[in-house]
């Protein structure tokens, strides 16, 4: 496959899948730490696309939890948007809460396309095993074909034998048991310690051999001493180092066709150091090298 020379950015400023509110600035706040330069400076063409339009929860005046519609029609605008690209553009989808990511697996798709989803959660809830009834702990489960029926319906886009999960370490009781029952490969961080993130890169290329990739990054993969600028931090997650090397040995792959960047949070972080985190990382799965 020749490597992609131009990038789209877009940004999906919603909020309306997650508990707390915040993640609606992650796009600004990933445009502000330089990612469409840093870009140009690796030696892409971007061109950003904008930001989508996201109703504003204060003028829904609706209980979190039950904006369900609302964000459905976001992630089918987004799907329209990235279905629309041409063939070779590399998109780069800037969030927003993960609930966005239903539109951007099954807006790249075309066919069969292998998803690692990097990410403390698995976000594979259903409104039956979620706890919290929270829309951005379900997207990944809607892809492979669970969940409410109107999301399924919309955007069900992946076997679940093709999709990888890395850097797991908050998982719900009824979420548990449909990642087994679907036989989705998890990776949680206690496999990290073990066997090392340069093995579970390899190790995920392999079970997703010859398919396209979309990388699906939520930030709160991160260690939250890194990454503080989350909704939902976990103790115990990557490092700097474990991140950066996951993404250059998927970029090495030559195989990554799209990326989300979620979960960022400019309200609850420090000087931007989360984004900042996130520009790194997207710059090294596209291909940045130290030498
Ligand atoms: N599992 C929890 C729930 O469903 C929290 C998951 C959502 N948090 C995220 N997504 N940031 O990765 O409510
Ligand atoms: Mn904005
Ligand atoms: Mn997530
Ligand atoms: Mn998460």
């Amino acid at each position: 496959m020749p490597p992609m020379e131009r990038v789209a950015v877009i940004g999906v400023p919603m909020d309306l899948g997650a508990g707390r509110r915040g993640v609606d600035m992650g796009p600004s706040a990933l445009r502000y730490a330089r990612l469409l330069e840093e870009l140009e400076a690796l030696g892409f063409s971007v061109e950003d696309l904008g930001d989508l339009r996201v109703p504003l929860a204060e003028t829904l005046r609706k209980r979190k939890g039950s904006y369900l519609e609302e964000i459905r029609q976001v992630a089918l605008e987004l799907q329209e948007r990235l279905r629309a690209l041409p063939e070779g553009v590399f998109p780069i989808v800037l969030g927003g809460d993960h609930s966005l990511s239903m539109g951007s697996v099954s807006g790249v798709a075309r066919g069969r396309i292998g998803v690692i989803w990097v990410d403390a959660h698995a976000d594979f809830n259903t409104p039956e095993t979620s706890p919290s009834g929270n829309i951005h702990g379900m997207p990944l489960a809607v892809l492979a074909g669970l969940g409410d029926e109107r999301l399924t319906q919309a955007f069900q886009a992946v076997d679940p034998k093709d999709v990888v999960l890395v850097g797991v370490r908050s998982l719900d009781p009824g979420e548990k048991r449909l990642l087994k029952e679907m036989g989705v490969l998890v990776y949680t961080m206690h496999e990290v310690d073990r066997l090392g993130i340069a093995r579970i890169a390899e190790e995920a290329l392999e079970r997703l051999e010859g398919l396209p990739l979309h990388v699906s990054l939520d930030a709160d993969v991160l260690d939250p001493t890194l990454a503080p600028g989350v909704g939902t931090p976990v103790p115990g997650g990557l490092t700097y180092r474990e991140a950066h090397l996951l993404m250059e040995i998927l970029a090495q792959s030559g195989r990554v066709q799209s990326l989300d960047l979620v979960e960022v949070n400019p309200i609850l972080d420090e000087k931007n150091r989360t984004a900042e985190m996130m520009v790194g990382l997207a710059l090294s799965l596209l291909g940045k090298r130290i030498l």
